[in-house]
């Protein structure tokens, strides 16, 4: 850590000689050096952090996590140095109107700043330990449970905890299986505590209101602007969601032999979160279509169908870096449970960390990740600046993800890969009904829970008495879920969700990103003439060319402009509302006569 402190040091003193030579320069050469000189030490200081960060997550152990506290060190010193602060500032006073690739990169790099400016460097160096430390308990974290009528405590893998809550009928099972899910929050609520104090203060130093708006800059809009713009979208799809959340909460009670509840017990959900509710379709099953196919097999397909796109291809050295399956649940090596996809030099050193297995949702989570990973090869050229090989905005990284992962429901393209069920029409409203509960229950808790709970964590200061309280008022208001027993402030629920402790503040832009997918899948499949339900577009390298304007811009050009050049609208929920259009007569003779809504 000394040493990579020292290291910054001296990079920032040979930074300042190079600016001060040219007093003469005008402002867009000097921008041009800043830039240069800023974009050059960022990519070195970047993937030093990478490949510790990395380290830590695969192999999770405290001299790991030391090592990534050091080189985070380093580069928080430089990206948050008083000295680019000022640089930025007065060069962007003086950006010549139309030269906007130079303003977003300055723009970038004073957004970055705001995570760890060094007019607070103690601030800086703890916000950092803690980061390293939090994901080091979240990561390392051992779940147990006792089955019911044990009284020994077991270990249980996050792949085992999701198995059960998606196939377990055993009410005593499913409860206990959920409650053990939630013991990481216990763990996790004081470190989490800390980072929203720490987060704050550094963000609010820069100017912003809370941490959260340092995210929403990102999006380029402010707090209330995003806040109006979730409330809309959760409300324009509400009325389809009372509808599946009636259709679902009769399909459960009748599964569990109980009666019909008003909000649904967050454990008869197959999801620890209740974010997508898969396998309440009867005669749906495709895990067992996986039987016969291995881990591997799954993320080769996931880049197979990339490729057949056009997108650039995969690299050998994606397969000899990742880190892509399961361990076995005696591994004395811990790693990561989440899915991430990583771009460790942002030139072309590509990774994934998964724990795949061969089942559907790993299915739909290797092209997710793989739809990462093309955006990164998209980007990481000389033409767009190191600082900008990133989405036009955090969500449209994760709408290519999403994007990527469409083929997953579409039944041409399981069929192609003799993945689809003997025997089931394609056209089945069942089917549909399958992704609208993984799909759109999605949006709710995005853009609901989330988005509404970590505005009210960051932005209002959330006392510490009051975290859990209030995210189940949010899950019953947006989600019509209820815990399966009050949870008191000893838990902290909010906690148990990955991106609450790492990727914090904006978990809002999944619920963006869905609504991009349908946008953008709703035009493709209008302009090759497709049935937006059942598109092939395997092989197809127009589709890829479409995606790779948006994917080779980077973070060079505004999202919402990007948006609107594809599909020519602004981004909205009517095309996910279009797309799944068919289902409304379906789901209102469904529910004819029972209530709708809670
Ligand atoms: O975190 C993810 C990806 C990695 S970026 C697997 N997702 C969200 C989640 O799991 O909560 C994908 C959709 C929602
Ligand atoms: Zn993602």
């Amino acid at each position: 850590m000394q040493t990579r402190l020292a290291c910054a040091g001296l990079i920032l003193a040979m930074m300042a000689g190079v600016m001060n030579t040219g007093g003469a320069e005008t402002a867009s050469a000097r921008a041009r050096a800043f830039l240069e000189f800023y974009n050059a030490t960022y990519q070195r200081l970047y993937l030093v952090a990478q490949e510790a960060q990395w380290l830590a997550a695969t192999d999770v152990r405290p001299e790991h996590t030391g090592r990534r506290v050091g080189a985070d060190a380093a580069l928080a010193a430089f990206v948050g140095s008083p000295w680019v602060v000022e640089e930025c500032r007065e060069l962007l006073s003086s950006v010549p109107a139309g030269d906007d690739l130079v303003r977003r990169q300055l723009e970038m790099i004073q957004r970055l700043a705001a995570e760890c400016p060094g007019t607070l460097p103690d601030v800086v160096k703890e916000r950092v330990a803690a980061e390293a430390h939090q994901s080091a308990t979240l990561d390392g974290f051992e779940f147990r449970w006792r089955r019911p009528g044990s009284d020994r405590a077991e270990r249980i893998t996050v792949n085992q905890i999701d198995d059960l809550l998606l196939t377990s009928t055993n009410l005593a099972e499913r409860l206990a299986v959920w409650e053990a899910s939630k013991e990481s929050g216990v763990a996790l609520k004081e470190g989490l505590l800390r980072l929203r104090d720490l987060r704050n203060r550094l963000a609010r130093e820069m100017g912003y209101s809370s941490y959260y708006a340092l995210r929403a800059a990102h999006f380029g809009m402010t707090v209330p602007e995003l806040r109006a713009f979730h409330e809309r979208l959760v409300q324009e799809i509400r009325p389809l969601y009372e509808q599946l959340h009636a259709w679902a909460r009769r399909r459960l009670a009748q599964r569990y032999g109980q009666p019909v509840p008003r909000l649904i017990p967050a454990h008869w959900l197959p999801n620890r979160w209740g974010q997508e509710w898969p396998g309440l379709v009867e005669g749906l099953d495709l895990d067992s279509c996986f039987r016969d196919r291995s881990a591997e097999w799954l993320v080769r397909q996931a880049v197979a169908y990339g490729e057949s796109l056009g997108l650039p291809k995969v690299p050998e050295s994606f397969w000899e870096l990742s880190d892509l399956y399961e361990l076995p649940a005696d591994s004395p090596r811990k790693k990561n449970t989440h899915a991430s996809a990583w771009d460790m030099d942002l030139q072309g050193d590509v990774r994934s960390l998964m724990n795949v297995k061969p089942n559907f949702a790993w299915f739909a989570t290797a092209h997710h990740e793989m739809g990462h990973v093309f955006y990164f090869l998209a980007y990481d050229r000389p033409e767009v600046p190191v600082v900008l090989r990133r989405g036009a905005s955090p969500a449209m990284h994760e709408a290519m993800a999403e994007t990527l992962a469409t083929p997953t429901v579409q039944p041409p393209y399981l069929k192609r890969l003799g993945l689809w069920p003997e025997g089931l029409d394609p056209q089945d409203l069942r089917w549909l009904l399958q992704a609208a509960l993984e799909q759109v229950v999605f949006i709710p808790w995005a853009a609901g829970v989330m988005a509404s709970w970590e505005h009210d964590f960051y932005e209002l200061d959330l006392p510490a008495d009051q975290l859990n309280r209030r995210w189940w008022e949010y899950v019953e208001k947006y989600q019509g879920i209820a815990p399966p027993a009050p949870r008191g402030e000893e838990y902290c629920d909010a906690a148990t969700k990955t991106h609450i402790n790492d990727d914090p503040a904006e978990y809002y832009k999944y619920a963006h990103a869905f609504l991009i997918k349908y946008q953008l899948h709703m035009h493709l499949a209008r302009e090759l003439g497709q049935d937006p339900r059942q598109t092939d577009f395997y092989g197809r390298p127009e589709v890829g060319r479409f995606l790779l304007r948006i994917m080779r811009a980077g973070a060079t050009r505004d999202w919402r402009d990007l948006i609107r050049e594809a599909t020519g609208q602004d981004l909205s929920a009517r095309p996910m509302l279009d797309y799944y259009a068919p289902l409304w007569e379906f789901l209102r003779r469904e529910n004819a006569g029972q209530p709708v809504g809670w």
